[in-house]
């Protein structure tokens, strides 16, 4: 792991490793049994190549392989798990005087494995059980792998059993994300410190990497920068380079990693505009209230609607309907304003397996109706970490297309004209999901 700024002490981490490694070892051996098979090989991944080109695309390590070793910088390596047995990491480490082969890990967590170190795929093969019969193997294939003898290729009802029970994160992980938390809000506060002082939104993007000292590649995901209107577009994905003329807000979705889990939080910023700040407070306050409520106990569907209902008030609040909240929730008015869901499972993955997961046997908890972007319908649990992101943007296309119905007559275009050029406000936090109460992991980084 090639972390710069760990805060928790290697010894902290190293405590809660042990048990954690334990806890994935005794689920994913009832998986095992569960499902027929005697033995796990997880592959690393590998990046591709470029098509027509002999350079490779940055390499991101596949889940599943995460899910034991926090090792993202060693592509073509493997972990083999028999229950009962310590697990075994392969690790690639080619002869080749291009490149820097990946060292051996010496961090916290390698007294879990037996190490084998590996020049090439063959030798990997040679170090693993002559008879693989009895092995699923999870990762993307590869050319070789049909001469490996193993029992199924990702076997979906093995990996049905191994998404579900990822929801509810060990100490460990939560000590993962609550460093990947402290990463992310550092670079926040650089971000809006370049926003403040009239950045582009490239130049806004390279602060925040420098702030968590992360390159893009190591980011959890593309950071969504957006100055002014390009707030409105949910996934933004463009860094203007140019500075715009004019600037009225920032809406910034960008997290950072760290041993492989992921932060994902949103903050929105007035440049100048006092109104436009009071909206930003008043619906932060919102988005706490809502981030107090996400309790294990709670059904994620029903804790959407609570958002909707929110939304809809605050909607009415700010005049940006000319009907009660309840009107707007009737009429799904609301959704030309909201439409996303209110948050997703958050670990390994930004938006993690098993959201909609009925059971570790497989089966989908529907979406709500009318609410087709929803990406977790479960209830939550002990130590579920979640996102919770509530948003309202002045979108054109949604908009244009409600002015064409009857409920165009419920909306206040003046208004919306009004607060065209700020995009929208998105705000989004991590939160642990608790007995009795919850846990806001991205709150206490911005004030650590
Ligand atoms: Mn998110």
């Amino acid at each position: 792991m090639n972390s710069p700024a760990i805060r928790q002490n290697t010894e902290s981490l190293s405590d809660l490793f042990a048990p954690h490694l334990e806890a994935v070892e005794k689920r994913t051996a009832s998986a095992l049994e569960a499902t027929g098979f005697e033995s796990l090989l997880l592959h690393a991944g590998n990046p591709p190549l470029l098509f027509l080109d002999d350079h490779h695309l940055p390499f991101k390590v596949q889940a599943p392989f995460k899910v034991w070793a926090p090792l993202s910088d060693a592509p073509d390596s493997f972990v083999f798990f028999t229950p009962g047995r310590k697990p075994v990491l392969l690790i690639h480490q080619p002869i080749d005087y291009w490149h820097k082969s990946p060292e051996t890990p010496k961090d916290y967590w390698v007294a879990g494995f037996d190490i084998v170190s590996c020049a090439d795929r063959a030798a990997a093969r040679a170090a693993l059980p002559k008879d693989l019969s009895r092995t699923a193997f999870i990762g993307a294939a590869f050319q070789e792998l049909v001469s490996w003898g193993v029992k199924a290729i990702n076997p979906e009802h093995l990996i049905t059993h191994l998404d579900y029970p990822r929801a509810a994160k060990t100490p460990y992980e939560i000590a993962c994300l609550r460093e990947a938390n402290v990463l992310g809000a550092r670079g926040h506060a650089a971000a809006e410190k370049a926003f403040r002082a009239g950045a582009s939104e490239f130049e806004v993007g390279l602060a925040f990497m420098a702030g968590c000292g992360q390159r893009e590649r190591e980011l959890p995901y593309n950071p969504i920068i957006a100055l002014n209107e390009g707030g409105a577009v949910l996934h933004y994905q463009v860094q203007q380079r140019i500075r715009p003329p004019e600037l009225h807000s920032m809406l910034i979705d960008a997290g950072a990693e760290f041993a492989g889990y992921a932060s994902d939080i949103t903050r929105t910023h007035s440049h100048h505009d006092a109104e436009f700040a009071q909206l930003i407070r008043r619906f932060d306050e919102l988005q706490l209230e809502l981030c107090a409520r996400a309790k294990a106990g709670v059904d994620w569907r029903h804790f959407h609607q609570w958002s909707y209902r929110a939304i809809s008030e605050y909607l009415h609040e700010v005049g940006l309907i000319r009907v009660s909240a309840d009107e707007a929730v009737d009429s799904a008015l609301t959704s030309v304003f909201y439409p996303h869901g209110i948050g997703h499972l958050l670990g390994l993955q930004v938006h993690d397996v098993g959201g909609q997961q009925l059971g570790p046997v497989g089966g989908t908890i529907d979406r709500p109706y009318n609410h087709p972007f929803l990406r977790l319908t479960r209830k939550l649990e002990d130590g579920f970490v979640v996102t919770v992101e509530p948003g309202f943007y002045l979108i054109d296309q949604l908009l244009e297309e409600a002015k064409a119905k009857p409920l165009g007559k419920m909306i206040e275009w003046k208004r919306v004209e009004q607060l065209k050029p700020f995009g929208g406000i998105r705000i989004e936090d991590n939160v642990v999901a608790r007995n009795g109460g919850s846990e806001n992991l991205t709150r206490a980084a911005f004030h650590a």
